[in-house]
């Protein structure tokens, strides 16, 4: 089966001639996102040889991945990978990638990371961990490392996959999607380096797990905002009922009016009213753009 290979970079200069070469081996063709890059990104891309889509301006890792599906979409290559462009993961590990697709196994096969990348700071650990927890909670499926850009992808699904956010979002946006639309995921463990010689991080880590969590909030809300915000907000306002009634049955016992018992107990009413109101909105929204 043939190989096509997507890398979305973002001045990745320094890197990603090499990055290109070594995909090469194990590819039948390469094509690199340049989404607006200030450094020689595209020239070192073109100089190895890969097609190089060029944004002209920075637009962000989802915008550069619909980009590249789309040049996918038109080629005549049985499989799509995607991988960083900044050399943190092996294009060696492309064909142990790519099993469960040739063998017709997956639809979609996820490159984990995390048994033993034991470079990776904890800090960043700790924030996959908590989006893993998430986006799960959102598809209701498991898969260790929601976050992970090294993937493939079987060429007849490409176009079914539907995905808006434009950020680092992207990723994760697309396993929900695909995890909604009953896609096969399978998972494959792949080496990861932290310290390749030049930057392996575009954005924080606080930005980008913020980036990631919108999206992951926004997917859950959408898909079942009377569970997720309906429920929560039952409970609140019945929290507020609760201290307020404490505050009639103390004045009727003692006389004594709690100004901190009423206040807890009205914010949370309202807030938990506002919740509840937020929950139907949606829940009807939902539900037309369903029907369309
Ligand atoms: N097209 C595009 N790619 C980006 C952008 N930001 C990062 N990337 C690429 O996406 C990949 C992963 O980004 P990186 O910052 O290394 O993510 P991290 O390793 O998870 O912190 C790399 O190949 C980057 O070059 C962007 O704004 N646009
Ligand atoms: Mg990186």
């Amino acid at each position: 089966m043939s190989i096509l290979t997507c890398i979305p970079a973002y001045n990745e200069g320094k890197i990603i001639r090499e990055v290109v070469k070594k995909c090469f081996k194990v590819s039948d063709q390469v094509v690199v996102c340049d989404d607006g890059s200030t450094d020689n990104t595209y020239e070192e891309a073109d100089a190895a040889g890969a097609h190089v889509i060029r944004h002209d301006r920075n637009i962000g890792k989802g915008e550069a991945l619909r980009s590249l599906f789309k040049f996918a979409a038109h080629s005549k290559n049985d499989i799509i990978v995607t991988i960083d462009g900044d050399g943190q993961f092996l294009p060696e590990e492309i064909p142990k990638l790519v099993t469960d697709i040739e063998q017709k196994n997956a639809d979609i096969v996820i490159g984990y990371r995390f048994d033993d990348a034991t470079d990776m700071p904890n800090y960043r650990r700790f924030g996959n961990k908590i989006l893993d927890r998430m986006a799960n909670m959102a598809t209701e499926i498991s898969v260790r490392d929601t976050q992970s850009g090294y993937r493939a992808y079987s060429r007849d699904i490409i176009e079914k996959l539907d995905f808006k956010i434009n950020g680092f979002g992207a990723d994760v946006e697309i396993l929900i999607d695909a995890a909604k639309k009953g896609m096969r995921i399978s998972e494959q463990k792949v080496t990861v380096i932290y310290n390749t010689g030049t930057q392996t991080s575009t954005k924080n880590p606080i930005s980008h797990t913020g980036e990631v969590m919108t999206t992951i909030l926004e997917k859950i809300a959408i898909k079942s905002p009377l569970k997720y915000i309906g429920i929560p907000g039952i409970i609140t306002i019945l929290i507020g009922i609760y201290f307020a009634s404490n505050v009639v049955i103390m004045y009727n016992d003692t006389g004594y009016f709690s100004i901190p018992f009423t206040l807890v107990g009205a914010t949370l009413v309202v807030t938990g009213l506002l919740l509840f109101f937020m929950a139907t909105l949606l829940f009807s929204v939902s539900k037309r753009t369903k029907k369309n």
